[in-house]
């Protein structure tokens, strides 16, 4: 084995300095790191130690950035924004440390004086995986854009144990087994014992004699800051992402009874600190659960607004001429990741008013001012509502602020908007409507409280405004906008697909569209030259090869990467529709096992390729997952058919899964009931990878067709605007099912995939409505087009030059999706902050 002992890390004078971008002293510092950072016996330089030590030393780099970054904005006191999310999905960080700070080379050089390859210690590091799918990631790509625009921007989240859990598969279907991505420790993060502020809980609201409030009592945490530098690309600012730990502290450890034997109760406040961080969203179907998730999202809102917003304006406003907190939204702007942070808005009143003072009228200016808020999601059973009860009981003193923001806001509708009165029920913050569960609406809390809300997709941000927020457009006309999401197109071009990215680069003759993403228009005019056709095809299949071996290693199965490929990656929601895809599958089965020898040799071979987690508590979604499992466990040993079709589950669908996927895609699958994905950011990784979508008018997908044109995309399946009057069909028994549809779900009642009973699930496509839901989200309706469409997709993969010219103009088009144009709007049009560079 390379360097498997000392000896090898020996042959490398330890240089106890950071090291510049030259391979011998950067071999050096990572010598450094694996005799000095007491982590590892220093007999022992394997592949895990050599990945830990290599981080170690390109960590010193992003500190002293970070550092510079961090004195550079205290000097220029420039406003800035502060990214509230309960979520980010980091994946590995050591390939984009590298690549953001343009070492590379020099590291991979470094790396090999041990006997190593870059590419193979990249491997040894942990997804760390804070969050579960699309709202995670996109907060994930904000922050390398924020950097890399060099904008005074930092994120906030927390630090959990245990983040998104692992995901096996067994006879039964899914499991979860907590994800130790902490397992050893994160050379990535910085912890700061000297950032720790005290977050209350419970405890009772007192009226001291001057009138004021003042909460007190309960019991008090301690947040604790660990901050992990996010390098820019190709720019010398490092920004923060600043993830709070709970802790409780000596002082709360009772000595006399843990003497007495009494060790549980001795340790109590530790055992309830360390609850709240402990999981990525906690089970919320018992109180205890409730409780728990509002305690994670309170500590994250009071931490992040006492230390980094209230402490930090006090000290830089000491240095300022004019020092009023009227200044303080021209200073910081508060953006809210979903409503999951709502919390900041009743916590900056209460530590306006009661800690600093301040009157309600100018605290809530100030506030308003301050914070914006993004929705992520019309399905009403995701848009959260808390208990008034346990809300009052946790955070009495927010509980009041709240409803005095829920009066003033009905007065100012019967007093300025007269017509909106009848309205007003539907409107209010606080529903009392069931009074045995009165409930707080922190959507209508976030909307009544910002100054700006936005949608993440053009289509969806006009459903907000048309239908979910339409009340309130009539009394805010402007206060509503979108901002398209995005996608680094770092990590999720050149990094993850240097053979197509050096393509890309060739072509252009410049590199430049790492950062500005509207260059890759530049292809269209390429778009039928053979010697680029030949060198793109070429690209691919190295890509397909790669994810072929990942499918090897990850499920035993063989795939031929001269099928076509064929993905959905995603969380599984039954709104996603991977049911309707493994239908589709099942049909095509069929098929194949009517057709005879010489027919089955015209037919476009094909790998489907289905990844995700399904939430552990959503049976139907698990029930999807099984039967993915046990289609291919039957089709993959079919030996009539498995020339022509084979169905895989990619098992612990992740981030870096995702890296090897996306680059081998073909054809990528966003086929989500029209109207109901706000907008999907996989589909913009897909396409800027050469992929081509089928797909329903969807969420983002609407505007990627307009980008690369609708002959680059297969389209298919009901609008959004039809989507109700097909629903009522329904009811009223008008829906006729296509036979092609009744025979895919015969086939699997008829046992041909096992005897799991999967009438639940086949129950749900059925009916008008109630049990079953009547086929909610319309999959016998849209299977049809969906099966001609896959017709069209298997006739364009057969003309070769046709299919690779629809895959360079899906990558030519996909320029607006980079999260850096995203985030140039958010700056400009929302937040009104200006870049920063470090000198
Ligand atoms: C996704 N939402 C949208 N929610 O579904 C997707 N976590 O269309 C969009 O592209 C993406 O956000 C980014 O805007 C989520 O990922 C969550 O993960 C979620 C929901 C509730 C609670 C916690």
């Amino acid at each position: 084995m390379p360097g498997s002992n000392s000896a090898a890390a020996e042959k490398v004078k330890p240089a106890a300095s950071p090291a510049a971008d030259k391979p011998a002293e950067i071999a050096g510092n990572i010598s450094y790191h694996a005799q000095y950072s007491p982590h590892f016996s220093p007999l022992a330089f394997g592949p895990e130690e050599a990945f830990y030590a290599t981080a170690e030393s390109v960590r010193d780099h992003l500190i002293e950035r970070w550092n510079d970054t961090y004195v550079h904005f205290h000097k220029t006191d420039p406003k800035q924004t502060y990214y509230l999310s309960m979520e980010y999905l980091q994946g590995r960080a050591l390939t984009n440390a590298v690549g953001n700070l343009g070492i590379t080379g020099a590291y991979a050089e470094a790396v090999k004086k041990f006997g190593y390859e870059l590419e193979a210690l990249v491997g040894q590091e942990k997804d760390a995986a804070l969050g579960n799918g699309g709202l995670g990631r996109l907060a994930s790509c904000f922050l390398d854009s924020m950097a890399t625009l060099n904008l005074p921007a930092w994120g906030y989240g927390l630090r959990y144990r245990y983040g998104l859990f692992k995901q096996v598969i067994t006879k039964e279907g899914q499991e979860e087994m907590a994800e130790d991505w902490l397992d050893k420790f994160s050379p990535w993060e910085i912890p700061r014992h000297d950032v720790v502020f005290p977050v209350r809980f419970f405890g009772h609201v007192e009226i001291l004699p001057d009138g004021s409030r003042k909460w007190v009592g309960g019991e008090v945490l301690k947040a604790l800051a660990y901050d992990v530098p996010i390098p820019g690309y190709k720019t010398k600012n490092a920004i923060s992402l600043r993830l709070w730990e709970a802790k409780a502290t000596a002082e709360d450890f009772n000595l006399f009874q843990f003497n007495d034997g009494q060790y549980e109760s001795s340790a109590q406040l530790h055992a309830r600190a360390e609850q709240i961080c402990a999981v990525l969203y906690p089970g919320d179907a018992t109180e205890e659960g409730k409780l728990l998730r509002l305690k994670q999202q309170f500590f994250l809102c009071s931490a992040s607004l006492q230390v980094d917003m209230i402490a930090r304006f006090k000290e830089r406003k000491a240095d300022r001429v004019s020092g009023k907190w009227s200044e303080f939204p021209s200073k910081v702007a508060v953006q809210l990741n979903d409503t999951h942070p709502t919390l900041a808005i009743p916590e900056l009143m209460r530590l306006l008013m009661d800690e600093e003072g301040l009157g309600w009228d100018e605290a809530w200016d100030i506030t308003y001012r301050t914070v914006s808020y993004t929705n992520h999601t019309v399905l009403p059973e995701a848009l959260e509502k808390w208990s008034q009860i346990v809300m009052r009981k946790l955070l009495p003193r927010h509980m009041e602020i709240i409803e005095e923001i829920d009066k003033r806001f009905r007065e100012m509708v019967i007093s300025k908007h007269k017509e909106m009165e009848g309205k007003i029920d539907s409107m209010k913050v606080l529903d009392g409507s069931n009074p045995q569960k009165p409930v707080v609406r922190m959507a209508n809390l976030c909307v009544v409280s910002s100054h700006s809300v936005n949608g993440v997709a053009e289509l969806h941000s006009n459903i907000l405004k048309q239908e979910l927020f339409a009340d309130y457009v009539s009394i805010w006309p402007n206060k509503f906008q979108n901002k398209t999401n995005g996608i680094t197109p770092r990590r999720w071009l050149k990094f993850c697909n240097p053979e197509l990215s050096e393509i890309i680069t060739k072509w252009l003759k410049t590199d430049q569209w790492t950062s500005d993403l509207d260059l890759l228009t530049g292809l269209r005019k390429f778009a039928d030259d053979e010697k680029l056709h030949a060198e793109w095809a070429a690209a691919k299949l190295a890509c397909k090869k790669r994810l072929a071996k990942h499918v090897l290693d990850a499920t035993g199965v063989t795939i031929d990467p001269n099928s076509l490929f064929d993905i959905q990656i995603k969380r599984i929601h039954e709104y996603k529709r991977q049911l309707l895809n493994i239908l589709g599958a099942v049909y095509r089965y069929k098929k194949l096992k009517e057709m005879s020898a010489e027919e089955k040799q015209k037919v476009t071979p094909r790998t489907v390729m289905i990844g995700g987690k399904a939430f552990a508590t959503y049976t139907n979604a698990k029930r999807i997952v099984k039967l993915v499992n046990d289609v291919g466990a039957v089709v993959n040993n079919d030996p009539e058919v498995n020339k022509c079709l084979k169905v895989v589950f990619i098992p612990n669908y992740n981030v870096s899964v995702a890296e090897v996927l996306i680059p081998g895609s073909e054809l990528s699958q966003h086929i989500s009931t029209a109207g109901m994905e706000a907008s999907g950011t996989s589909n913009m990784k897909f396409s800027l990878n050469g992929c081509v979508i089928i797909g329903t008018l969807d969420g983002a997908n609407v505007e990627i067709r307009e980008e690369v044109g609708e002959d680059n995309f297969f389209l298919f399946g009901a609008k959004a605007d039809q989507v109700a009057g097909l629903r009522k069909d329904r009811e009223n028994g008008l829906f006729k099912p296509d036979p092609r549809f009744e025979e895919a779900k015969q086939l699997i009642r008829s046992g041909a995939f096992g005897s799991y009973n999967y009438e639940p699930l086949l129950d749900s496509l059925e009916g008008n409505s109630g049990f079953g839901r009547g086929d909610y989200f319309l999959v016998g309706y849209d299977f049809p087009g969906y099966i001609d469409a896959q017709d069209r997709v298997d006739a364009a993969y057969k003309d070769k030059k046709k299919w690779i010219k629809m895959s360079i103009l899906n990558t030519a088009g996909s320029g607006k999706f980079s999260s850096d144009r995203t985030i140039a709007q958010y700056a400009k049009e929302i937040w009104d902050i200006k870049p920063s560079p470090v000198a």
